[in-house]
């Protein structure tokens, strides 16, 4: 059976349900409720999405919907547009798994990262662009399209099938989700994406769009860029950070975020000890880097987990050991394994700032 194109019925023929909107809500036609996941630490990407699909199945549905929240949200934009857009999430450990309730994974796929759901839990509809391949056997529904930028423009797609009013909240948060997860690269994205903006943007309240794009950045936040900086080394075209105490998982993203802008580099990955785990940050400054594929492989090598996008990805990497030289030898391998995966000759980092430096600012 495709499940990309119309189903085909008993005789050949396409029967009506061709639009995916529609078969994603036949088959929660007898359903108790929906329970929406996703991946660990939702990002913007993830909320708007549920929140959209939330809406889609309760207006068209009249159904019970749940989200929920799989780890802690750190990241300042994100706890931001969780609090202005009153996004109520249940903390997936608090979840009691009904029979009769379909359970709807966006923006992931089972069994490529974290995922803490209790293993007989079936999966109705797996919505997701990532192109890290999950195991998808058995799940009734599937929409994975790895050429869109973001899963809010999908959530948008189906909206708009549905001919349903987007209301300001709903259209606020599937439009930051679709720009923050472009990181600024809108011409690179699907044109799908692109429409989905353009349609959000006159419905989407732009001053709570400021306020999470400006968001107050908490101290740990410099902390970690000091750390970072201090312990940032350039190989040719790849720079790397290293942060030796993580206060919370997300900040190696935000420091990588600003690495990356480094004007003589192509990649720049952040790593942070974060209680037994090395927490990964990969970016890419070139369009179809491969950035996910790249640290997914490094990553599984080393026992860890890792996914993400052509630009942008994440992941981590099991520390057998909390001494300095048990993080010390996994840190060295990683890096090694790392440039060549990058095809970078294995050579001596240069500091990008001077210890020397370093210890004149600090008298
Ligand atoms: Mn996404």
């Amino acid at each position: 059976m495709s499940r990309t194109n119309g189903d085909q019925g008993a005789n050949g023929r396409a029967t009506a349900l061709t639009r995916r909107s529609d078969r994603f809500l036949a088959g929660l036609a007898d359903c108790r409720g929906v329970t929406f996941i996703s991946h660990v630490h939702p990002d913007p990407d993830s909320l708007g999405s549920m929140l959209g699909l939330a809406y889609l199945v309760e207006s068209c549905l009249s159904k019970r919907t749940r989200m929920t929240r799989d780890g802690a949200i750190c990241r300042a934009e994100n706890r931001m547009m969780v609090e202005t857009m009153a996004i109520e999430l249940t903390p997936i450990e608090d979840v009691v798994w009904r029979p009769g309730e379909a359970v709807v994974m966006v923006d992931s796929q089972p069994r490529t990262g974290r995922h803490n759901i209790p293993d007989d839990v079936q999966i109705y509809a797996v919505i997701d662009h990532h192109q890290t391949p999950g195991d998808l056997g058995g799940v009734p529904f599937l929409d994975i399209r790895q050429t869109i930028g973001a899963t809010c423009s999908l959530a948008t797609r189906y909206l708009l099938e549905q001919e349903l009013e987007i209301p300001e909240r709903i259209a606020t948060c599937l439009y930051y989700g679709i720009e923050s997860e472009l990181s600024g690269y809108p011409r690179e994205a699907n044109h799908l994406d692109d429409s989905a903006l353009d349609f959000l943007y006159p419905i989407a309240n732009r001053d709570a769009i400021a306020q999470i794009r400006n968001a107050p950045l908490p101290e740990t936040f410099y902390e970690t860029l000091l750390q970072a900086l201090q312990a940032s080394f350039v190989y040719d075209e790849l720079l790397i950070s290293w942060v030796h105490d993580l206060q919370n998982p997300e900040l190696c993203s935000q420091a990588v975020d600003f690495l990356i802008r480094h004007e003589g580099i192509r990649w720049a990955l952040c790593a942070g000890v974060h209680e037994d785990q090395l927490i990964l940050s990969l970016r890419s400054n070139q369009p179809r880097a491969c950035a996910g594929e790249i640290l997914r492989q490094v990553a599984a090598r080393m026992g860890g987990r890792a996914g993400g996008h052509d630009r942008r990805a994440g992941g981590y990497i099991p520390l057998p050991s909390a001494s300095d030289s048990g993080i010390d030898l996994v840190q060295s391998e990683f890096r090694r394994r790392l440039l060549k995966a990058l095809g970078i000759e294995e050579q001596r980092g240069r500091r990008l700032v001077p210890v020397r430096e370093m210890l004149q600012n600090i008298q």
